[in-house]
């Protein structure tokens, strides 16, 4: 087990006002050293503001504040950039509705220090569990985790997962500059990168706990963006699937 140094937790919020307090205090007590960067897309209820006041009493929280409503994934690229600026070497997603659990977070970065490139804890590994979805919703994801390994045969359960940590060092060798994914998609095209480059993807099975205040940002835009990248990578990545199955005999 080796230390991992310093841990940034980055949370990407729109208009969660009601859940961002809580969020944040359950983080900062189950994990103490780690900082928090909140990347907010200028919510109308402002939360930009809540999260102001919480970093101007705290060091170790931080604000970017974005201007307008960009999608999850432009959130993190930004998010990821200020943290490797910054010199973090670990970065972690994860949501402020409160569906990810800050108390599994220990887990997650044992992960990475158990010498994983990613961790991604998982709903859909033996152990990972789901609390008060609607059955709409749990068919939604695992009908998308279904499309996304027959499209891509990559061998992880959850690919669409949120709550993931990430050695800077991955990121850096990843690269961000060509990731155009906005929307949810943003996570299976990031699983997508660090697999094709040889890296060590680690599942870690998590109870996910639907949000009980604010709204969800699911939308139409963002599944239909997650249906025609992923089926665009999926025929674009065709032909060397082809020729490494037949290697492997
Ligand atoms: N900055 C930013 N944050 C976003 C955006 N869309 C969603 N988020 C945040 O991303 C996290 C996940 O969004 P949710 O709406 O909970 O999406 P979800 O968990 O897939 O859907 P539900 O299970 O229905 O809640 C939350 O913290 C949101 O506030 C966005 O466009 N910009
Ligand atoms: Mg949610």
């Amino acid at each position: 087990m080796e230390t991992l140094g310093r841990v940034l937790v980055v949370v990407p919020t729109y208009n969660e006002r009601d859940n961002l307090p809580m969020i944040v205090e359950r983080i900062r007590a189950a994990v103490p050293e780690a900082h928090l960067l909140v990347a907010d897309d200028s919510s109308p209820d402002g939360t930009g503001e809540v999260a102001d006041d919480l970093a101007a009493g705290d060091e170790q929280i931080h604000v970017l504040h974005r201007p307008g409503k960009q999608g999850l994934g432009a959130a993190y690229i930004a998010g990821f950039r200020w943290g490797l600026d910054e010199g973090y070497d670990v970065l972690v997603e994860m949501d402020a509705d409160g569906s990810h659990q800050p108390e599994e977070l220990p887990k997650l970065l044992g992960a990475l220090a158990d010498g994983a490139d990613l961790a991604i804890g998982s709903r859909y590994v033996p152990g990972g569990k789901v609390v008060n979805w609607p059955h709409r919703r749990e068919l939604l994801s695992k009908g998308a985790n279904i499309y996304t390994r027959v499209m891509l045969g990559l061998p992880v359960r959850d690919a669409t997962a949120g709550f993931r940590a990430y050695r800077a060092a991955t990121l850096e060798k990843v690269g961000l500059s060509g990731v155009e994914s906005q929307g949810y998609c943003f996570q299976v095209d990031l699983t997508l990168r660090t697999a094709r480059h040889g890296l060590r993807v680690v599942e870690v099975p998590i109870t996910f706990v639907e949000r009980t205040v604010g709204k969800s940002k699911m939308s139409g835009k963002v599944m239909s963006e997650a249906l025609w990248r992923i089926g665009l990578w999926g025929v674009t990545g065709l032909p060397k699937r082809m020729r490494t199955n037949r290697h492997h005999g």
